[in-house]
């Protein structure tokens, strides 16, 4: 199955989302990414065996580290992979130490987790949520730079299974790991 980490929005992020995608104005052939498949990957697995799940869980679960709030505050067009995304310009702190912790877990471990296309060696995220793929001319960057920023309070994050239908993808949450609390000591 094709597995996947990632930030997956409550309701309320999600609608946020959603309206600032609503405005987006795009060619007949881009396929704008329907609401219940918002989210922002944080590492890339591709083809696992149902043997490796467990392992990813247990990843998952030994990640005790704080929760954060990250503005998706610049809306982009990323020719080469034809999509537009909302992404942050600043990550947060905490943010980026669950990015390194999973990436440095999944390293560690003696399967081959890599299937990104990126560097593993990449040393910052690229926090973004693709609101439209299939692209194929820019956008106006006039009329992106006029939607509206959104935040998004993470809480938690997932591990996702992704399948292709006839329609797009299919994404189904198969197992959530809180944040700790960032507000609990103030
Ligand atoms: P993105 O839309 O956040 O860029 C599930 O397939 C998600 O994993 C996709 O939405 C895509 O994330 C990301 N993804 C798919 N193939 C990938 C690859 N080869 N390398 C990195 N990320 C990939």
């Amino acid at each position: 199955m094709r597995l996947f980490f990632a930030l997956w929005p409550d309701a309320e992020t999600r609608s946020r989302i959603a309206a600032a995608a609503a405005l987006l104005r795009l060619g007949a052939e881009a396929r704008t990414v329907p609401p219940q498949n918002y989210h922002v990957t944080l590492a890339f697995l591709g083809e696992v065996g149902p043997s490796q799940v467990e392992v990813l869980r247990e990843i998952g679960r030994c990640q005790q580290l704080p929760g954060f709030t990250v503005a998706f505050d610049t809306f982009d067009f990323w020719p080469q992979s034809q999509v537009v995304v909302a992404a942050a310009t600043r990550i947060p702190a905490a943010l980026n130490e669950l990015w390194t912790s999973l990436r440095g877990d999944l390293a560690s471990q003696p399967v081959n987790f890599w299937r990104e296309r990126v560097d593993p060696q990449r040393s910052s995220l690229r926090a973004h949520v693709t609101l439209a793929r299939k692209v194929v001319q820019a956008p106006v960057r006039q009329a992106m730079s006029a939607m509206p920023p959104f935040q998004w309070s993470a809480t938690s994050f997932s591990l996702v299974r992704s399948e292709s239908s006839g329609n797009g993808s299919i994404y189904t949450v198969v197992d959530t790991w809180r944040l700790l609390d960032e507000t609990a000591n103030t």
